[in-house]
């Protein structure tokens, strides 16, 4: 599905559009982005919304088990029954490949460590700092690096959902077996027990956004200082993801959606806090 263009300085909602592509509206009017939900989508799975249900809704509001208000603030329902995106115009109206009509609530947990060799010394970099590391996955969907995160079920929290969609995407949970269940479980709640640091909580710039339903995120930061907390991790991708790799954390990184700026955000925030050992 080929997005609208939206021309510079048309994206707010109030802002005037060239005239429509018939020629028969203009001014806000003129605004006639194509309509998609997917057929992924379409057909009903337990996490979508039915569109055409959408009037019931509550919108900006927790609904039932469906967390439907927004970081952003209060945003606006068309006359149609159909929330406005805070950021404004995409270019597509409709659910696209998002689950919820609205706010489509994630949880991304940054797990991060210092690298070290292998006798457990820090290894500092040209700026005589030392490197964070950080655990990123490979996304099946677009081939794209990634914080291992994922969407908030109906019901559930961000706190469970950041331990539990890192135990499936980076630690394969789901695949490994019961067998190992209690040995990961253990290795999770060391990573995940200290609650860790909120690094941001808002819109995510996702490919998937549209007019009516777009990506919002809570990102936490889990740092092991000496590490001993959870430094040695057994990775192995799962789920949706194709790889699973401890990456060293560089500013400019070219992640998936918004990703780049939240790690960015946790190696400031690491490089203050970390002082050389007297
Ligand atoms: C991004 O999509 C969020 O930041 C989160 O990482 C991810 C959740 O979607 P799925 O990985 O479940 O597709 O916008």
């Amino acid at each position: 599905m080929r997005r609208l263009a939206i021309p510079d300085g048309c994206v707010p909602w109030t802002s005037d559009f060239p005239t429509s592509q018939d020629g028969t509206a203009s001014g806000v009017d003129a605004y006639k982005p194509p309509f998609y939900i997917a057929a992924v989508v379409a057909a009903g799975p337990v996490w979508a919304d039915n569109w055409r249900e959408r009037k019931t809704f509550q919108f900006n509001s927790v609904d039932g088990r469906v967390n439907r208000t927004s970081f952003e603030g209060h945003y606006t329902v068309d006359p149609h029954g159909s929330p406005l995106n805070p950021r404004g115009r995409t270019g597509l109206a409709g659910m696209g490949l998002l689950g919820r009509v609205g706010p489509n609530h994630a949880a991304d947990p940054i797990v991060t460590r210092w690298q070290r060799t292998p006798d457990g010394a820090l290894v500092l970099g040209e700026d005589d700092q030392p490197v964070l590391e950080v655990v990123l996955i490979k996304r099946r969907d677009t081939g794209e690096w990634a914080i291992p995160g994922g969407m908030v079920e109906a019901g559930d929290t961000v706190g469970r959902t950041l331990s539990k969609e890192f135990g499936e995407e980076a630690l394969a949970s789901l695949e490994r077996g019961p067998a190992h269940a209690a040995a990961l479980k253990a290795v999770i709640d060391r990573v995940f027990r200290s609650g860790g640091t909120l690094i941001y909580t808002g819109y995510v710039d996702d490919h998937r956004n549209t007019d009516n339903a777009w990506m919002e995120t809570s990102v936490v930061n889990f740092h092991d200082p000496d590490g001993q907390t959870f430094g040695q991790l057994p990775l192995r991708a799962g789920d949706d993801a194709g790889d699973v790799a401890w990456v060293p954390a560089e500013p400019g990184m070219q992640l998936y959606a918004s990703h780049a700026l939240f790690i960015d955000q946790v190696c400031q925030m690491r490089a203050r806090a970390w002082k050389p050992s007297p």
